[in-house]
C-alpha cells in the first residue's frame, strides 16, 4: 500500500506533472471555501470542480497546490473523528447571521478548518502563488467564497483570483460583484474560459489537456477517508428543479480505463469508501459502470460504495441490483420525490418503475436499513399533504424516508413559480436560495413543523 502522510501545518505542498514542459511553470493554489450555513454535514463532500479545474492545470504544466477548508488538511489538525464509512461532523464555529437572515431562528455557523490557521498557512506560502482559484459550490454558500477571497486580497493584494463553480456559473452577475479578477462561468475546460485563465497569468495559453485522459488529482488528499467517483457530466432528464442541464448540457461519459485508474490510485492509498457524484449514474452502464463494477466483484476487492446523489429507480433491473450488491454498494440513495405518479415535476419515474426497482434491490440482497428514498419537501405551491402521502409510501415499503429540502436555483424551469411563491427576493439575493429557509413554505422554516415531519418518518 503507497501511504502518503499529510504535511504538518501550516506547510502546503506543491505538485507538478513530471512531463511538464513549461519553462517557468506558474505556481497556482486552489482554494475550497468554508459553508457558512445554519446546518452541514460532510456527506463525502468534495470540490469535484476545483480538482478537475486543477488536474488540468498540472497536466499543462502549471505547478498546483490545494487548500480546502473543508478537509483536516494537516496531521496535527484537530477534526471530529469521522463515521464508519468517512462521512462526519466538520468543526463549527457560531458566526453572526448575514443581515438577511437575521430573522430566521437558528444558529448560523462557518464549517470547516479554523480562520486564523487559514489565514497563517497562506501567509506563511514562499514564493506568494500566481494565481489563486477559488471555488464554489451550493449558491447560498457565498459568504464563505467573499471571506476568503477577502483574506486572500488581503495577504496578496495583487495576486489574480478566480473564482469558478456552481455558484460562479448560476449566480454569475452575483459573483462578478465579490472582487474576483475573473469570474468563470461555466466548464474550465471551454477554450475561451481556458484561454481567459492563462491571459490572466500572462502566459500565452498551452494547449488544452484532453479531458477524455484527464485524471482528477486526488493527490491532492493525502489521507483521505474517503474519495469520489466521477464517471459522467450532465443528466438526459431535464426535470424542472433541477440544475444539472444549465450546469452541463448533454450526457458525456469517462472511459473505463480512466476510472479504474483513478479508482486503483485511491484504492493504493488505503481508500477504501467511494462516493459516485454522477447525475445519471445508471444511464448506459456498459460504458464504465459494469466494467467497473465486474473488475471489483473479479478481483474481491472489499470497498464501499455509495450514492449519495441518488440512484434512478428505472434502471434498476436484477442484473444491475446484483452487481451493485456484489460490488459493495453500502448507502442507497433512491430519488423518489413525491408519491404522486400522475402529475411530477420530474420525468424519470413511474410506480412500476418504484416497485420493480425496489423489489429487485432488496432480491439482490441489499437490506432495508441501507436503502433511503428522498422526498423533496417545501415545492412552490406544494401541499403538505403531498409530502406526508409520499412518507408513508416509502414506509410502507419498509424503508426509510429522507426529506430533501427544496433549494430554487436560478436558470431552472421552476425558478419563476418559485419567484412568484417566496416572499424572498430569491433572484436577487442567493441566500434566500437555501433550502434550511424553507423559501417557498408559506412562513417558512419551523421547528414544529419540521419536528412534526421527523416524528412521522420515525413512526
Ligand atoms: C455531487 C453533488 C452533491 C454531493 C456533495 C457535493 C459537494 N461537493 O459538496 C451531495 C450528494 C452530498 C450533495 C448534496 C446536496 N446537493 Co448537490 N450536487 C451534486 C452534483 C450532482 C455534482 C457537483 C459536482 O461535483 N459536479 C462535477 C464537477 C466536475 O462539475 P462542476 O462543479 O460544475 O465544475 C465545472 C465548472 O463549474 C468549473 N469549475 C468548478 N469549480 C471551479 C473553480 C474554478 C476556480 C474554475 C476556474 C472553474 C471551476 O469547471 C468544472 C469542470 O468543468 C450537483 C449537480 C451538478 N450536476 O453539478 C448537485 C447540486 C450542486 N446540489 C444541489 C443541491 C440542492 C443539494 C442539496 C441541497 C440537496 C438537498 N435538497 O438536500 C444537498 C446539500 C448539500 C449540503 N452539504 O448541504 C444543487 C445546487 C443548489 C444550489 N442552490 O446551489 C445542484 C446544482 C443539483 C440541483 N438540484 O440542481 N450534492
Ligand atoms: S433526473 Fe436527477 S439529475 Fe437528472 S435532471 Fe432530474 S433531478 Fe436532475
Amino acid at each position: 500500500m503507497l501511504k502518503v502522510k499529510r504535511a504538518k501545518w501550516p506547510e502546503i505542498i506543491w505538485s507538478s506533472c513530471p512531463e511538464s514542459k513549461l519553462k517557468d511553470a506558474p505556481r497556482i493554489l486552489g482554494l475550497n471555501p468554508w459553508i457558512y450555513d445554519f446546518a452541514a454535514f460532510n456527506l463525502w463532500s468534495r470540490p469535484a470542480g476545483l480538482l478537475w479545474t486543477l488536474g488540468l492545470l498540472r497536466q499543462a504544466g502549471a505547478k498546483v497546490a490545494l487548500l480546502d477548508c473543508l478537509d483536516k488538511t494537516w496531521e496535527d489538525y484537530p477534526w471530529p473523528q469521522a463515521q464508519k464509512w468517512g462521512q462526519g461532523h466538520y468543526p463549527k464555529k457560531k458566526v453572526p447571521k448575514p443581515v438577511f437572515l437575521s430573522t430566521v431562528p437558528r444558529n448560523f455557523s462557518r464549517y470547516g478548518l479554523d480562520y486564523k490557521a487559514v489565514k497563517v498557512a497562506l501567509q506563511k506560502i514562499s514564493p506568494p502563488p500566481d494565481m489563486v482559484l477559488i471555488s464554489s459550490i451550493m449558491t447560498y454558500w457565498y459568504p464563505g467564497v467573499i471571506t476568503l477571497l477577502h483574506l486572500v486580497k488581503e495577504i496578496w493584494p495583487r495576486i489574480p483570483v478566480v473564482l469558478g463553480g456552481i455558484y460562479a456559473t448560476l449566480c454569475t452577475e452575483h459573483a462578478q460583484k465579490t472582487g474576483a479578477d475573473l469570474v468563470v462561468k461555466g466548464r474550465v475546460e471551454e477554450l475561451k474560459n481556458w484561454q481567459a485563465l492563462w491571459k490572466l497569468l500572462g502566459i500565452s495559453p498551452p494547449a488544452l489537456p484532453g479531458v477524455e485522459d484527464l485524471l482528477l488529482p486526488w493527490d491532492l488528499y493525502p489521507e483521505a477517508q474517503f474519495s469520489v467517483l466521477l464517471g459522467s457530466r450532465g443528466c438526459p432528464f431535464d426535470c424542472d428543479y433541477c440544475a444539472s442541464n444549465k450546469l452541463y448540457s448533454g450526457f458525456w461519459q469517462r472511459s473505463f480505463e480512466v476510472i479504474l485508474k483513478e479508482f486503483s490510485l485511491e484504492y493504493e492509498k488505503g481508500v477504501r469508501n467511494f462516493a459516485f457524484y454522477d447525475d445519471a449514474l445508471l444511464v448506459n452502464p456498459e460504458h464504465w459502470l459494469f466494467p467497473f463494477l465486474n473488475y471489483i466483484i473479479e478481483k474481491k476487492l472489499e470497498v464501499n460504495l455509495h450514492t449519495p446523489n441518488a440512484l434512478h429507480l428505472r434502471y434498476l433491473d436484477l442484473p444491475t441490483c446484483e452487481k451493485l450488491f456484489q460490488a459493495g454498494l453500502k448507502t442507497v440513495r433512491l430519488g423518489l420525490e413525491s408519491a404522486n405518479f400522475s402529475s411530477r415535476l420530474d420525468r424519470k419515474l413511474s410506480l412500476e418503475h418504484w416497485e420493480r426497482g425496489v423489489r429487485n434491490l432488496l432480491q439482490a440482497g441489499f437490506k432495508k436499513e441501507w436503502i433511503k428514498a428522498y422526498v423533496l419537501f417545501g415545492l412552490p405551491g406544494q401541499e403538505e399533504g403531498e409530502v406526508k402521502e409520499a412518507i408513508r409510501f416509502v414506509k410502507k415499503w419498509g424503508i426509510t424516508p429522507e426529506l430533501a429540502y427544496f433549494s430554487p436555483i436560478p436558470g431552472t424551469k421552476i425558478f419563476t413559480l418559485a419567484r412568484q411563491c417566496s416572499p424572498f427576493p430569491l433572484a436577487e439575493e442567493p441566500l434566500f436560495q437555501n433550502n434550511s429557509l424553507w423559501p417557498c413554505v408559506p412562513g417558512g422554516f419551523s421547528w414544529e413543523k419540521a419536528g412534526e415531519l421527523k416524528a412521522l418518518i420515525k413512526s
